[in-house]
């Protein structure tokens, strides 16, 4: 991120209670292997791990029939959200290894509280097969993975997990990518809320420069903060078959850096998860290597640099 800070804080997110099996807690080792750190200290950047966010389940928090794990999952949302916020009000751009993608209820929410102290907006950018936009009543499986946007964008009060007049996300200011998963009731949801979904279809009619750069200028417009939340099955199986959940039709290798590129290019990137990555699913190393890759590009790798674009 050019324009963006020269440091980053490493956030480990060792979370597997959110997605109903195992293997996603190991994440976090399975991206450190890879070289998360050396590839960003190799691209100029400092880097500070604060290693992994250690919890144990909040009891205040009840045993929820239809949000599970809740306890667990609660306590992490509570630690991330107070470690993202205080990194990024440090001035340093948090990056969390994860863990499913329910860390995200955690992370994104410390990034709306950082965003609402600067008097800017925030906006998401969902790289995902799913929309996550479930809520305890409506999820088809109870896996809280499932419901990460609802939450940050105050749709889905499980229990009192964080304060209720904390800085939700306006659903108009989540932008979905790559999205081929979406149950019935979620579409509803998603519909009525106002999110933005671009599905495989819109990627295949309009390919994802134009998408990207859309998005980017709604961003730049109003002076916003840009978290993106990168979901392994994004990508497609082929390529990144280390996930629980492998959706067929996934974005290739190609598209998935060149939109690394355009956002590394935007200097508008303030903070970023890597979740779903399951090493004990992975092919040798294979999908935690694409992650690092991507986080590459995102943070500036490049194959020759671009003549500037004119203002
Ligand atoms: C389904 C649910 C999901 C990721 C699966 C699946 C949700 N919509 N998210 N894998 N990353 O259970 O809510
Ligand atoms: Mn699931
Ligand atoms: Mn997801
Ligand atoms: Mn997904």
């Amino acid at each position: 991120m050019q324009a963006q800070t020269k440091s980053v804080t490493l956030i480990g997110a060792p979370l597997e209670e959110g997605s109903g099996r195992r293997g996603a807690a190991m994440g976090p080792a399975a991206l450190r292997i890879a070289g998360v750190d050396q590839t960003l200290i190799d691209l100029g950047y400092e880097v500070a791990d604060a290693g992994d966010v250690q919890v144990v389940p909040a009891r205040d928090l009840p045993n929820h029939p239809k949000a599970h794990n809740l306890r667990t999952v609660g306590a992490f949302t509570r630690a991330l959200e107070a470690s993202v916020y205080e990194v990024a009000a440090a001035g340093r751009f948090p990056l969390i290894l994860g863990g499913d993608h329910s860390l995200s209820m955690g992370s994104v929410s410390g990034m709306a509280r950082h965003a609402a102290q600067q008097g800017r907006p925030l906006f998401v950018l969902w790289l995902d097969a799913h929309s996550d936009f479930n809520t305890p009543a409506t999820s088809p499986s109870g896996n809280i993975h499932g419901m990460p946007v609802a939450f940050f964008c105050g749709q889905a009060e499980f229990a009192e997990i964080l304060p209720r007049d904390r800085a939700f996300v306006d659903p108009r200011n989540v932008f979905q990518v790559g999205i081929r998963s979406v149950d019935a009731p979620e579409r509803e949801l998603i519909k009525q809320h106002g999110v933005n979904v671009f599905d495989m279809r819109s990627i295949d009619e309009q390919g994802v420069a134009s998408i990207i750069r859309d998005i980017l200028s709604k961003v730049e417009a109003a002076n916003g903060l840009l978290h993106v939340s990168l979901d392994v099955d994004f990508l497609d199986p082929d390529i990144a078959p280390g996930v629980g959940t492998t959706v067929p039709g996934g974005a290739t290798f190609r598209e998935a850096h060149l939109i690394m590129e355009m956002l590394c290019d935007s200097g508008l990137v303030s903070s970023l998860d890597l979740v779903e990555l399951n090493p004990f699913l992975d092919d040798r190393g294979k999908s935690a290597r694409v992650l690092v890759e991507l986080t590459a590009s995102l943070f500036g790798r490049r194959i020759f640099d671009r003549p500037t674009r004119a203002a």
